[in-house]
């Protein structure tokens, strides 16, 4: 399977994320893309190569163009501003505060419009780091656009918290969504994505929720106890178009193989009712026992199992890397989920 790999990622490193009400560092760090990449070549699981650059149109399929060009300048305007820490949010317009009115134009209020969060960052690297995300991601594609039936996008920052025009959840650009576009732009009639991380992918069913022609998966901790809590619940189903396309499967903190992929096997059957022609996978391991922000109790041979469960749909199959904090294992349970797919596909 070939890997897209950006040295890029290192140039995003936010300092620290408040945590139980301390100020710590960052979970979301770039070993943690080291430790993949690694694991990668120790297993040759195949080629490894640089991303090309597909621009920023396959971009604007999926973002509101203004947060893009807010992204792309919000550094520079905090630097001019004196500041060298990082640009974090602290103002977000909740109930009854207006959705719609005037963008502020002071940095902190536009940050706070285009946030739902504290935990996305901006530091002077954060915008190359995350554009090149997304071109890892589009050169995965690209490769299956010729011909291949699989590839894996090392993508980091992660992307599925990321909606059309926020960031959050140490995401800035939604770059599964970005490459599950891709597909139906390039002729595509139906894309599912898969969604394994921990955590629900509140901005790819957000960006997908009233489509037809795009079916959401999600397999996540319950929100009602776990982050990002304002969405993924089971009654979630989607809206006109979309209605009976997003299938959430909320789980309870402590839930291992058995009741996970219980959840897995369901949402393999809907993805192959739905008879998509790919099938994009949000590639999150924070579902591993020991991950220290999440309350699965995933092994490493179960991410084995994982990847074959999905081989055995029989569909081209696109990963693209998520979340997963425990540094040390998350080479080991994403490069199993590749290999289990690779040696069932085969
Ligand atoms: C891409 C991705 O996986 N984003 C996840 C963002 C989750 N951030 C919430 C962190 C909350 C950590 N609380 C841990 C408490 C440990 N005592
Ligand atoms: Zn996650």
């Amino acid at each position: 399977m070939l890997t897209v790999y950006s040295d890029d990622h290192r140039l995003h490193f936010g300092q620290s994320e408040l945590v139980d009400g301390k100020l710590q560092p960052c979970f979301e760090m770039p070993s943690r893309a080291d430790t993949v990449l690694a694991r990668v070549k120790s297993q040759n699981l195949g080629e490894v190569i640089a991303p090309k650059d597909f621009g920023f149109d396959p971009i604007h399929r999926i973002h509101d163009p203004k947060y893009i060009a807010f992204l792309k300048g919000a550094w520079a305007r905090w630097a001019a501003e004196g500041h060298t820490g990082d640009l974090v949010s602290t103002t977000f317009p909740a109930r009854r505060l207006r959705q719609n009115g005037p963008i502020p134009t002071a940095l902190m209020g536009e940050l706070g419009h285009y946030s739902f969060d504290t935990e996305a960052p901006i530091t002077a690297g954060t915008w190359q780091a995350v554009y090149s995300s997304a071109q890892v991601a589009l050169t995965a594609q690209d490769h299956m656009r010729q011909g291949a039936r699989t590839a894996f996008g090392l993508c980091r920052p992660p992307g599925h918290h990321a909606g059309s025009d926020f960031m959050g959840g140490y995401c800035f650009i939604n770059n599964a969504s970005v490459v599950a576009q891709a597909f139906l732009d390039q002729g595509a009639k139906r894309v599912a994505i898969l969604d394994v991380d921990y955590h629900h992918g509140n901005g790819t069913q957000e960006l997908f929720y009233k489509r037809g022609d795009v079916l959401f998966a999600s397999i996540h901790g319950d929100p009602l106890v776990e982050y990002p809590y304002f969405l993924g619940h089971a009654d979630e189903r989607g809206e006109g178009a979309g209605e009976g396309f997003n299938h959430n499967y909320p789980l309870a903190h402590g839930t291992g193989w058995d009741g996970w992929s219980a959840a897995l096997e369901d949402a393999c059957r809907k993805i192959a009712a739905y008879a998509p022609d790919a099938v994009v996978v949000s590639l999150g391991v924070d579902t591993y026992k020991e991950d220290p922000i999440s309350e699965f109790k995933l092994d490493s041979p179960d991410y084995l199992r994982m990847g074959e469960r999905i081989a055995a749909l029989g569909l081209p199959t696109l990963f693209i890397m998520e979340g997963g904090y425990a540094v040390e294992a998350i080479g080991v349970n994403a490069v199993n989920v590749l290999q289990g797919y690779e040696g069932a596909a085969r």
